[in-house]
C-alpha cells in the first residue's frame, strides 16, 4: 500500500513534520518515509491510498489500562461527590474490592464481553496497541481468568495488547492486615503460572498506603525479574512511599500516576531511563489538587507517556485524545508532548521498539486524522478527529 499526500507527524524528532508525504507500506511495516517529490519509482505503482493533506501520525498506544473489569462504580462516584474519599472507600472495603467481587463472579466470556465496547472506544479513538492489567482477581485463578481475557481481547480485535500481571493491586478481604501472605501465597504463585502460560508481557503492582510498601514489593519484582519479566509502577499517587525511586531502581520500564514524586524519585528515574506515565484521567476524576513534577520531570530529561488508566473507579475513561487535552489543560504539557506521550514514549513505557513513530522497518499501525496540525489532537475537548486507522499494514 502506498499513503499519499499525508502531513506526517513521523514523531522521530518532536512532531517531525513532513508536508505533503508518503508512506510505502508491505506486509505490516514501513518500507519508506518521505515527501511525495522524492518518492522512488519502485513504489509508485503500489495501490494508493491517498490521505488528502489529512495529519497522519503513528497509531496511538495506551500504555496503562484496566480495561478487564465487571460491573461500574458509578454509586462511589456519587458517593464521593458527597464528600467521601477515594481512600475512605477503598478503606470501607469498597473501592477497587468492589470491583474485585463482581469480576470473580463473572465468567471469561462475560468479562470479554464487558470489555470489548471499552476497547473499541478506544480503538475508535485511534489505539492500534493497548496495554491491559490483572488486578481485580486477587486469587491465582482469578487472575489468570483476567488475563486470558485480556489476551483474547488481541484475538478478537485488530489491536495488539500487552498483557500486566497486577495481582499486587489491593489486597483482598481474606488478606486484610497480612499483606506478605497474600504475596506469598497469591502475588506469586499467579505471577509464576501466568509467566508459565505466556499470559504476561510485564509485571506491575500498586504502591500506595491503602495497598502495597515498596518493602512488601521487593519479593514480587524480584521474582519478576528472575522470570526476565519486565516490572513498572503504581506509584506516588496518592502519597510519597518512595515506589518510583524503587522501580527505577529494578530498572522498570515506567512509573505512573506520580503526583506526589519527589525529587529523588524524578532523578532515579532520569538515572534508569524510566518513562513517567502520566494519568491525568485519575487525577481530574478524583480530583486531586497536587499535580505531577512535569516541569521537574521535563527538565531533568525524563521521557513522558500519556495513557488513559481506563478503569471503573478512578478513571472511566476511554479516549486517549480527551487524556492528552487532559494532560496539556490540568498538567501544563505542551500539545507535542501529549502527542509523544501516546505514540513514542508510550511504545518506550511498554518496551517496544518497533512501534510508535513512522519510519522504515517499524510496524505500520497508522491513524489518518480529520486535522491539518498535531496540537488540534489535544486542542478539542473530547472531539473524535479520527478519519481511518492502518493497523498491521490494513485500513480499517
Ligand atoms: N490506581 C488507580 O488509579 C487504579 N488502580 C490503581 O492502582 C484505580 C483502580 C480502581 O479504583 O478500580
Ligand atoms: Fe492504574
Amino acid at each position: 500500500m502506498l499513503l499519499t499526500h499525508a502531513t506526517l507527524a513521523t514523531l522521530t524528532d518532536g512532531y517531525g513534520l513532513v508536508a505533503d508525504a508518503a508512506v510505502a507500506i508491505t506486509g505490516d511495516r514501513i518500507a519508506w518515509t518521505g515527501p511525495m517529490a522524492e518518492l522512488p519509482a519502485a513504489f509508485r505503482a503500489w495501490p494508493e491510498t491517498d490521505a488528502q493533506g489529512r495529519l497522519v501520525t503513528a497509531g496511538l498506544i495506551d500504555c496503562h489500562t484496566h480495561a478487564v473489569f465487571a460491573g461500574h462504580r458509578a454509586v462511589e462516584f456519587e458517593l464521593r461527590l458527597k464528600g467521601a474519599s477515594y481512600e475512605e472507600i477503598a478503606r470501607a472495603g469498597g473501592g477497587i474490592l468492589s470491583t474485585v467481587t463482581a469480576t470473580r463472579e463473572a465468567t471469561e466470556e462475560e468479562l470479554l464481553a464487558q470489555a470489548l465496547p471499552r476497547i473499541d472506544q478506544l480503538i475508535a479513538g485511534g489505539a492500534t496497541t493497548i496495554e491491559v492489567k490483572s488486578g481485580y482477581g486477587l486469587t491465582v485463578a482469578d487472575e489468570l481468568k483476567m488475563l486470558r481475557v485480556a489476551r483474547r481481547i488481541g484475538q478478537s480485535r485488530p489491536v495488539a495488547v500487552r498483557t500486566t500481571h497486577l495481582a499486587a493491586h489491593a489486597i483482598p478481604p481474606e488478606y486484610k492486615g497480612r499483606a506478605p501472605a497474600y504475596i506469598a501465597e497469591v502475588a506469586l504463585p499467579s505471577l509464576r503460572t501466568a509467566q508459565a502460560e505466556g499470559l504476561i508481557d510485564a509485571v506491575d503492582a500498586f504502591c500506595e498506603g491503602i495497598a502495597f510498601s515498596v518493602n512488601e514489593l521487593r519479593p514480587l519484582f524480584a521474582e519478576a525479574r528472575a522470570l526476565g519479566l519486565p516490572v513498572k509502577l503504581h506509584a506516588e499517587q496518592l502519597s510519597d512511599l518512595g515506589g518510583a525511586a524503587f522501580a527505577a531502581g529494578c530498572g522498570a520500564l515506567s512509573a505512573d500516576h506520580l503526583e506526589y514524586l519527589s525529587p529523588a524519585g524524578i532523578a532515579a528515574m532520569a538515572a534508569a531511563g524510566t518513562v513517567a506515565v502520566i494519568l491525568p484521567g485519575a487525577f481530574y476524576t478524583l480530583r486531586q489538587t497536587q499535580a505531577p513534577p512535569i516541569a521537574a520531570l521535563r527538565a531533568a530529561g525524563v521521557a513522558m507517556a500519556v495513557a488513559t488508566d481506563l478503569n471503573p473507579g478512578s478513571s472511566p475513561l476511554a479516549s486517549l485524545t480527551l487524556a492528552m487535552n487532559m494532560a496539556c489543560t490540568l498538567f501544563r504539557l505542551t500539545p507535542e508532548e501529549a502527542l509523544l506521550g501516546v505514540t513514542a514514549h508510550a511504545a518506550r513505557a511498554l518496551g517496544l521498539p518497533d512501534r510508535g513513530r513512522i519510519a522504515p522497518g517499524l510496524r505500520a499501525d497508522l491513524c489518518l486524522w480529520d486535522a491539518d496540525h498535531p496540537a488540534e489532537l489535544s486542542y478539542r475537548i473530547g472531539a473524535t478527529a479520527l478519519h481511518k486507522r492502518i493497523y498491521g499494514g490494513r485500513l480499517d
